[in-house]
Protein backbone atom coordinates (compact mmCIF):
# COMPACT_ATOMS: atom_id res chain seq x y z
CA UNK A 1 0.00 0.00 0.00
CA UNK A 2 1.04 3.44 -0.85
CA UNK A 3 1.97 5.70 2.05
CA UNK A 4 2.05 9.13 2.05
CA UNK A 5 4.08 11.57 4.38
CA UNK A 6 2.79 14.94 4.32
CA UNK A 7 1.18 17.60 6.38
CA UNK A 8 -1.77 20.54 5.73
CA UNK A 9 0.37 21.66 3.00
CA UNK A 10 -0.30 22.99 -0.68
CA UNK A 11 2.45 19.97 -2.22
CA UNK A 12 0.78 17.44 -0.01
CA UNK A 13 -2.97 18.63 -1.31
CA UNK A 14 -1.65 17.73 -4.79
CA UNK A 15 -1.01 14.49 -4.12
CA UNK A 16 -4.43 13.55 -1.83
CA UNK A 17 -5.86 15.09 -4.67
CA UNK A 18 -4.45 11.73 -6.99
CA UNK A 19 -5.34 9.69 -4.87
CA UNK A 20 -8.46 10.59 -4.22
CA UNK A 21 -8.76 10.60 -8.38
CA UNK A 22 -7.74 7.04 -8.72
CA UNK A 23 -8.86 5.70 -5.24
CA UNK A 24 -5.71 4.28 -4.37
CA UNK A 25 -5.94 2.38 -1.13
CA UNK A 26 -2.90 4.46 0.93
CA UNK A 27 -1.98 5.52 4.55
CA UNK A 28 -1.25 8.82 5.67
CA UNK A 29 1.82 9.68 8.07
CA UNK A 30 1.35 13.10 9.35
CA UNK A 31 4.76 14.72 9.52
CA UNK A 32 3.99 18.11 11.88
CA UNK A 33 6.32 20.78 9.51
CA UNK A 34 5.92 23.18 12.22
CA UNK A 35 6.63 21.11 15.51
CA UNK A 36 10.09 20.08 12.83
CA UNK A 37 9.35 16.52 12.66
CA UNK A 38 10.82 17.31 9.03
CA UNK A 39 14.02 17.51 10.57
CA UNK A 40 13.94 14.46 12.54
CA UNK A 41 16.94 11.58 11.70
CA UNK A 42 13.80 9.22 11.38
CA UNK A 43 12.31 11.44 8.75
CA UNK A 44 15.91 12.51 7.17
CA UNK A 45 16.57 8.88 6.42
CA UNK A 46 13.20 9.01 4.41
CA UNK A 47 13.66 12.34 2.82
CA UNK A 48 17.65 14.10 3.28
CA UNK A 49 15.67 17.07 1.92
CA UNK A 50 13.48 17.61 5.19
CA UNK A 51 10.49 18.20 3.32
CA UNK A 52 6.90 16.51 2.45
CA UNK A 53 5.56 15.37 1.20
CA UNK A 54 6.97 11.75 0.42
CA UNK A 55 5.66 8.22 -1.02
CA UNK A 56 6.40 4.88 -0.48
CA UNK A 57 5.35 2.91 -3.25
CA UNK A 58 5.75 -0.41 -2.03
CA UNK A 59 9.41 -0.41 -3.84
CA UNK A 60 10.72 3.32 -2.57
CA UNK A 61 10.20 6.57 -1.61
CA UNK A 62 9.66 9.62 -4.15
CA UNK A 63 10.20 13.22 -3.18
CA UNK A 64 9.10 16.35 -4.68
CA UNK A 65 4.94 16.63 -5.70
CA UNK A 66 5.05 17.21 -8.98
CA UNK A 67 7.42 14.20 -9.56
CA UNK A 68 5.36 11.85 -7.12
CA UNK A 69 2.08 12.82 -9.55
CA UNK A 70 4.13 11.87 -12.66
CA UNK A 71 5.44 8.51 -10.91
CA UNK A 72 1.57 7.73 -9.94
CA UNK A 73 0.32 8.50 -12.72
CA UNK A 74 2.51 6.89 -15.20
CA UNK A 75 1.99 3.52 -12.61
CA UNK A 76 -1.91 3.87 -12.52
CA UNK A 77 -2.35 5.13 -16.00
CA UNK A 78 -4.45 8.00 -14.88
CA UNK A 79 -4.38 12.02 -15.13
CA UNK A 80 -1.77 12.05 -18.23
CA UNK A 81 -2.06 12.72 -21.67
CA UNK A 82 -2.52 10.41 -24.95
CA UNK A 83 -1.68 12.77 -27.68
CA UNK A 84 2.69 13.48 -27.43
CA UNK A 85 2.36 17.29 -28.08
CA UNK A 86 0.08 17.37 -25.54
CA UNK A 87 1.42 15.33 -22.90
CA UNK A 88 5.19 17.39 -23.70
CA UNK A 89 2.95 20.51 -22.69
CA UNK A 90 1.46 19.14 -19.06
CA UNK A 91 5.37 18.44 -18.58
CA UNK A 92 5.85 22.48 -19.44
CA UNK A 93 3.24 23.15 -17.02
CA UNK A 94 4.75 20.65 -14.34
CA UNK A 95 7.75 22.72 -14.39
CA UNK A 96 6.26 25.95 -14.82
CA UNK A 97 4.32 25.15 -11.77
CA UNK A 98 7.39 24.35 -9.89
CA UNK A 99 9.74 26.75 -11.09
CA UNK A 100 7.18 29.80 -11.28
CA UNK A 101 3.68 29.19 -9.65
CA UNK A 102 5.19 27.71 -6.42
CA UNK A 103 8.21 29.66 -5.52
CA UNK A 104 6.15 32.92 -6.49
CA UNK A 105 2.88 32.09 -4.97
CA UNK A 106 5.08 30.79 -1.56
CA UNK A 107 6.83 34.09 -0.95
CA UNK A 108 3.37 35.90 -0.93
CA UNK A 109 2.78 33.51 1.83
CA UNK A 110 5.64 33.90 3.54
CA UNK A 111 6.01 37.93 3.52
CA UNK A 112 2.51 38.50 3.97
CA UNK A 113 1.75 36.31 6.94
CA UNK A 114 5.18 34.75 8.17
CA UNK A 115 8.10 36.91 8.00
CA UNK A 116 9.39 38.52 11.21
CA UNK A 117 10.16 41.40 9.73
CA UNK A 118 7.78 42.37 6.93
CA UNK A 119 8.94 44.10 3.38
CA UNK A 120 6.47 45.79 1.85
CA UNK A 121 8.41 45.77 -1.64
CA UNK A 122 9.08 42.01 -1.63
CA UNK A 123 5.16 41.86 -1.25
CA UNK A 124 4.24 44.36 -4.06
CA UNK A 125 6.71 42.39 -6.19
CA UNK A 126 5.73 38.93 -5.46
CA UNK A 127 2.51 39.81 -6.01
CA UNK A 128 2.67 41.64 -9.28
CA UNK A 129 4.53 38.61 -10.50
CA UNK A 130 1.51 36.34 -9.53
CA UNK A 131 -1.07 38.49 -10.83
CA UNK A 132 1.01 38.13 -14.08
CA UNK A 133 0.53 34.60 -13.71
CA UNK A 134 -2.86 34.57 -12.88
CA UNK A 135 -3.65 36.49 -16.15
CA UNK A 136 -1.20 33.96 -17.85
CA UNK A 137 -3.64 31.23 -16.84
CA UNK A 138 -5.84 32.76 -18.09
CA UNK A 139 -5.22 33.41 -21.33
CA UNK A 140 -4.01 29.55 -21.97
CA UNK A 141 -7.45 28.86 -20.86
CA UNK A 142 -8.95 30.38 -23.20
CA UNK A 143 -11.72 27.63 -25.34
CA UNK A 144 -9.80 25.56 -23.41
CA UNK A 145 -11.93 22.99 -20.63
CA UNK A 146 -8.80 22.33 -18.73
CA UNK A 147 -5.13 23.20 -19.13
CA UNK A 148 -4.32 20.64 -21.29
CA UNK A 149 -7.42 21.01 -23.41
CA UNK A 150 -9.99 18.77 -22.62
CA UNK A 151 -9.00 16.06 -20.24
CA UNK A 152 -8.23 16.66 -16.55
CA UNK A 153 -4.61 15.85 -15.66
CA UNK A 154 -2.18 16.51 -13.15
CA UNK A 155 -1.02 19.62 -14.56
CA UNK A 156 -4.31 21.11 -13.49
CA UNK A 157 -4.02 19.09 -10.26
CA UNK A 158 -0.46 20.41 -9.82
CA UNK A 159 -1.51 24.52 -10.28
CA UNK A 160 -4.89 24.10 -8.49
CA UNK A 161 -3.65 24.47 -4.81
CA UNK A 162 -1.96 27.61 -4.66
CA UNK A 163 -5.10 29.36 -6.80
CA UNK A 164 -7.44 28.06 -4.33
CA UNK A 165 -6.10 30.06 -1.95
CA UNK A 166 -5.67 33.01 -3.84
CA UNK A 167 -7.97 35.39 -1.03
CA UNK A 168 -5.75 34.11 2.03
CA UNK A 169 -3.11 35.45 0.08
CA UNK A 170 -4.82 38.66 -1.13
CA UNK A 171 -4.54 37.96 -4.74
CA UNK A 172 -7.51 38.12 -7.22
CA UNK A 173 -8.89 36.04 -10.19
CA UNK A 174 -12.91 36.87 -10.14
CA UNK A 175 -12.11 39.31 -13.16
CA UNK A 176 -10.37 36.11 -14.90
CA UNK A 177 -13.12 34.53 -16.48
CA UNK A 178 -11.56 31.16 -17.64
CA UNK A 179 -9.22 31.12 -14.58
CA UNK A 180 -12.43 31.02 -12.41
CA UNK A 181 -14.08 28.64 -14.45
CA UNK A 182 -11.66 26.42 -14.02
CA UNK A 183 -11.02 27.13 -10.34
CA UNK A 184 -14.58 26.45 -9.68
CA UNK A 185 -14.69 23.11 -11.92
CA UNK A 186 -12.10 21.51 -10.12
CA UNK A 187 -13.19 22.78 -6.55
CA UNK A 188 -16.87 20.86 -7.37
CA UNK A 189 -15.41 17.59 -8.37
CA UNK A 190 -15.88 14.93 -6.43
CA UNK A 191 -12.30 13.96 -5.47
CA UNK A 192 -11.15 17.28 -4.83
CA UNK A 193 -14.14 18.09 -2.05
CA UNK A 194 -13.37 13.94 -1.14
CA UNK A 195 -9.70 15.58 -0.89
CA UNK A 196 -10.08 18.76 0.48
CA UNK A 197 -12.10 17.04 3.66
CA UNK A 198 -8.65 14.80 4.76
CA UNK A 199 -6.93 17.67 4.16
CA UNK A 200 -8.88 20.05 6.36
CA UNK A 201 -8.81 17.06 8.89
CA UNK A 202 -5.33 17.13 9.34
CA UNK A 203 -4.76 17.53 12.73
CA UNK A 204 -2.76 21.04 13.73
CA UNK A 205 -4.40 22.51 10.94
CA UNK A 206 -3.33 26.14 11.31
N1 LIG B 1 9.47 21.29 -4.41
C1 LIG B 1 8.95 20.53 -3.28
C2 LIG B 1 8.65 21.51 -2.18
C3 LIG B 1 8.34 20.80 -0.88
C4 LIG B 1 8.23 21.80 0.25
O1 LIG B 1 8.69 22.94 0.17
N2 LIG B 1 7.58 21.36 1.33
C5 LIG B 1 7.40 22.22 2.44
C6 LIG B 1 5.95 22.30 2.80
S1 LIG B 1 5.01 22.87 1.39
C7 LIG B 1 8.16 21.66 3.62
O2 LIG B 1 8.20 20.46 3.82
N3 LIG B 1 8.77 22.54 4.41
C8 LIG B 1 9.50 22.16 5.57
C9 LIG B 1 10.86 22.77 5.61
O3 LIG B 1 11.31 23.32 4.58
O4 LIG B 1 11.48 22.72 6.67
C10 LIG B 1 7.68 19.78 -3.71
O5 LIG B 1 7.03 20.20 -4.67
O6 LIG B 1 7.36 18.75 -3.10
Amino acid sequence: MIKLYGYDTINTLKVLMFLSETGLDYEFEPINIRAGEQHSAEFRAINPAGKVPVIWDGDMHHTESNSILLSLAHKTGWGLMEDPSLQEQLIAWLFYQASTQGPYFGQIEYWSRLAKAPNSDALVQYKATASRSIEYLNEQLNSKKYICGDTYSIADIALFPWLRIHKHLGLSIEHAENLSRWCDCILERPATQNSLTFFNDIPSQK
